[in-house]
């Protein structure tokens, strides 16, 4: 069935479709990934560290998950059954199998060093001499309660009054190590806010911590990751950060109100 070559060049409408059904593909794939792919700004060290990871991660995914959707579309409408014939029959190819088993190795050691070496540097607890305060995250059902035990004040130390919510501050200085040691007094409860892109189970009986460093003065909402039980959705906080001199003051203003007697400066810059 010979074809005049000016009908062979032009494109069959499955051809067509494909190629559309690609660049959709494409356009669905990139905005996907800018938008509600991406993560909270993060607002600490190790939250920078996670987000250079898991854009890493977004990017070598989306580019599997283009190129392989891309090429089902492509076999559907490029090589479609158009008659009785059957097509060439292929069997084992070990180019294309050696290929098809390196690549994604390739990629899943690429992905996991860098996860690793992270995940194990946000485990390490840091030197003393490098942690500037240490709060303790007590997680009650319902409310989350801060200790700062050095500092000798106790934030929301007794139940809120639900019917008119603050959520308790966790006061942070900026740009020093914050250790967080957190637990619970009954149920598991999970501590966390997004903007840190990290996230700590508080377990009764057990002793977890984190640690970050705040690189932005602002506030940023936290909550109780963990369903607890009614009031789970109450389980609220704001993570406040503050230029050192702010937090100072904010800190003695605290002991001043809870009667911590003599108002004592025990947060100094530590080195990094
Ligand atoms: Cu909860």
């Amino acid at each position: 069935m010979t074809q005049p070559p000016a009908e062979r060049r032009r494109p069959s409408a499955s051809t067509i479709i494909a190629a559309v059904l690609i660049v959709i593909l494409a356009v669905f794939t990139v905005v996907g990934a800018v938008t509600v792919f991406q993560l909270r700004e993060p607002v600490t060290e190790q939250g920078e560290r996670t987000e250079v990871l898991y854009l890493a991660t977004l990017t070598i995914s989306f580019i599997v998950f283009f190129v392989v959707t891309a090429g089902i579309i492509w076999a559907i409408f490029r090589y479609r059954r158009t008659g009785p014939e059957m097509p060439q029959q292929v069997h084992g190819s070990s180019a294309l199998e050696f290929t098809w088993t390196v690549i994604p190795i390739l990629i899943l050691v690429a992905l996991f060093v860098p996860s690793l070496i992270l995940v194990l540097d946000l485990k390490t607890p840091p030197d003393d001499e490098d942690v500037a305060l240490t709060i303790e995250a007590i997680g009650h059902q319902w409310w989350w309660e801060f200790d700062y035990p050095e500092e000798g004040i106790r934030i929301q130390a007794t139940p809120p009054n639900y019917d008119d919510l603050e959520p308790p501050a966790l006061v942070v200085p900026v740009g020093q190590t914050v250790l967080i040691r957190v637990r619970s007094t009954d149920v598991v409860h999970s501590f966390s806010a997004p903007n840190t892109l990290y996230k700590i189970q508080a377990i009764p009986g057990n002793v977890n911590e984190m640690h970050m460093k705040v690189e932005k003065a602002g506030t940023y909402l936290g909550q109780c990751y963990q369903f607890c039980g009614l009031r789970h959705s109450d389980m609220l906080f704001v993570l406040d950060a503050r230029e050192e001199a702010d937090f100072q003051s904010w800190l003695r203003e605290e002991q001043a109100k809870q009667g911590v007697a003599p108002p004592q400066q025990h947060v100094e810059a530590a080195g990094d």
